[in-house]
């Protein structure tokens, strides 16, 4: 069993859940978050508006992750999560993306999901330096496979053809066979 890289868009993957990469209000945003509301459609807006607020304006905390359906995407589930903004390194970001994966996985094996596909969280509007968060994405991922048995497909999915490569080296490096 491997953790599968694939170059392109996100909300094209018929997977049982998709991870949104967003923010702590999950009203919506640009990149990934943008794509995956435009595609799925306003009732994916309504279902995120609905959920409860932990403070005003928070309804998801960096690091945790909640669900809701898919609606028209091919995903039947999108899984949002919040990475934390990059400041300095120093601020438990590492910990905080490490949660994302951790977390995201924990409530597809919770959920029932078979098959998952992650975003290159934070690596975007919230800065995180590539090599280094595409290092914890594989080390969460397959430090997963090698001790659960669901999700059973885990891909990482790359936007550009240099997060591809990033991620390829980075799994290689923890022993996944290329
Ligand atoms: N499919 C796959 N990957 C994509 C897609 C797509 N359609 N679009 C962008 N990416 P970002 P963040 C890649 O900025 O850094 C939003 O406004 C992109 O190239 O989407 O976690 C939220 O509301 C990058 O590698 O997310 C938050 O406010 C990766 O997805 C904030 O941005 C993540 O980039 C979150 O910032």
């Amino acid at each position: 069993m491997k953790i599968e890289v694939w170059q392109g868009d996100i909300t094209t993957l018929a997977v049982d859940a998709i991870v949104n990469a967003a923010n702590e209000s999950l009203l919506g945003g640009g990149g990934v978050d943008g794509a995956i509301h435009r595609a799925a459609g306003p009732q994916l807006l309504a279902e995120c508006a609905a959920l409860p607020e932990i403070r005003p304006g928070m309804r998801c905390p960096t690091g945790e992750v909640r669900a809701t359906a898919g609606y028209n995407l091919p995903a039947k589930h999108v899984l949002h999560t919040v990475g934390p903004v990059w400041q300095d390194g120093l601020r438990d970001e590492p910990a905080l993306l490490a949660n994302c994966y951790w977390k995201s996985l924990q409530l597809a094996e919770k959920l029932g999901l078979t098959s998952i596909a992650f975003p290159a969280i934070s690596c975007g509007v919230f800065g995180y330096p590539l090599h280094q968060a595409a290092h914890i994405a594989a080390t969460e991922t397959l430090t997963w496979q090698r001790s659960h048995r669901e999700p059973q497909r885990i891909i990482l999915v790359a936007y550009n053809a240099a997060t591809f490569k990033v991620y390829q080296q980075a799994l290689a490096a923890l022993g996944q066979p290329v």
